[in-house]
């Protein structure tokens, strides 16, 4: 075929891939590198598996599962586009796992995943899981999208197949930090972690930041990401006076936390990552405890005229599965897209073949543009800063 047709012809099978219409996709590519001897063959069936990993299970089951129905989305209308991929129809198949957040059933879920040939992973969750899975992913050849994991290791081990769709925790818990100082006026500032690789490093940053800004950290103390009791600690921090509280964990710790805050008379500002910034916050700090009091961030955001497809996409989760998105739901169905793009674009599922186009993938999604630097980070990453009114999340600013 000659050149100019064939790219036409894959261009239009990559923009059927994102807006999910169905009509034949690109023939046979020139195939790219050999695939690494680990890595699975691909699917003689033309069926293709992708792996998704979440804690669907435990305390954080409401974010796991919002992460896995995103992947539900993407992959029905993945199948509804009826693509071509190596000459055969391909029919995309979830392989949804449950690492209940601990890192050990985190890598028994890797495990499996690669026994069963998956062509590709997005998960894992939480920072903590994430960094020991994609050990197991990366000798295998198998390559990983985490939507959600802020620890800067993860794209930091040398590993050629690992990519995060969203900011990672020293532009997250820095800029947090000099927004606690800056525009919450906070010269006192008390910082709480769970003790995580997700937590503990979070806090870490956003320490900086607040003494970058001028900023004084008047009290370190930690909890662990199944702790429900917090008097303790809270009495200690509220004898420092603090105008700001930063928790580094997930909203199951920080709801009953900020609780616990207010029973004790802490009126400082509460503040925590992407891990709590979630819909579900309100409810598990009570009735009215969120509201004005809290600020966050998540770890991306769209602006400008691509703010209507996302709130389309928040409009349509909401009628498939009858719930808000809590937080990364967006970036797990990109994070599918991305991976099927860069499998139309290579004509291959196989991970060797596929992995160059995903390195290189330039792709309009409802998270906004998505393309990946040398280590796998997304480029150009956002912060949407967050507050809560009458119990819902509510946006102050996009910032970069
Ligand atoms: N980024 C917050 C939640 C996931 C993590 O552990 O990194």
């Amino acid at each position: 075929m000659h050149m100019n047709i064939k790219l036409a012809v894959i261009a239009a099978a990559v923009a059927l891939v994102a807006c999910g219409k169905k009509e034949e996709a690109a023939p046979a590519a020139a195939p790219a590198a050999e695939a690494p001897a680990a890595a699975p063959a691909p699917a003689a069936d033309g069926v293709i598996k992708i792996g998704h990993v979440g804690p669907t299970s435990g305390a954080i089951a409401h974010l796991g599962k919002d992460n896995e129905n995103g992947a539900k989305m993407a992959i029905e209308e993945l199948n509804a586009a009826g693509l071509t991929i190596n000459g055969k129809p391909a029919k995309f198949e979830l392989l949804a796992e449950d690492d209940a957040a601990d890192p050990k059933q985190g890598t028994a879920a890797a495990q499996k995943l690669v026994d069963a040939k998956v062509a590709g992973v997005i998960g894992h969750l939480n920072s903590g899981t994430t960094i020991p899975a994609s050990q197991i992913y990366n000798d295998a050849g198998i390559p990983q999208i985490s939507p959600s994991a802020t620890n800067p290791k993860y794209t930091r081990q040398g590993y050629a197949g690992v990519f995060r769709m969203v900011a990672d925790d020293v532009h997250l818990g820095g800029t947090l930090g000099k927004y606690a100082v800056e525009t919450l006026k906070g010269k006192n500032v008390a910082v709480i972690d769970d003790r995580t690789a997700y937590g503990q490093g979070v806090a870490d940053e956003f320490e900086k930041g607040v003494t970058a800004a001028g900023g004084k950290v008047v009290g370190r103390e930690f909890t662990n990401d199944k702790a429900t009791d917090f008097n303790a600690i809270l009495t200690t921090l509220k004898a420092k006076k603090p105008d700001v509280v930063f928790f580094g964990g997930m909203d199951a710790v920080a709801g009953p936390m900020l609780k616990q805050m207010k029973a004790l008379g802490i009126k400082a500002k509460f503040m925590g990552g992407d891990g709590i910034c979630s819909s579900e916050l309100p409810k598990l700090a009570g009735d009215g405890m969120a509201d004005e009091q809290v600020y966050c961030a998540e770890a991306g955001g769209v602006e400008g005229e691509q703010k209507a497809g996302m709130e389309k996409f928040r409009a349509d989760f909401k009628t498939k599965f009858g719930s808000d998105v809590q937080v990364y739901a967006p970036y797990v169905y990109d994070a599918v897209k991305v991976m099927a793009e860069a499998m139309v674009k290579a004509n291959s599922s196989e991970p060797a073949k596929y992995l160059p186009a995903l390195k290189a993938i330039e792709h309009k999604g409802v998270t906004g543009n998505i393309a990946f630097d040398e280590k796998g980070d997304i480029k150009n990453g956002a912060l949407t800063l967050m507050t809560y009114k009458g119990g819902a999340r509510t946006t102050i600013a996009v910032i970069r």
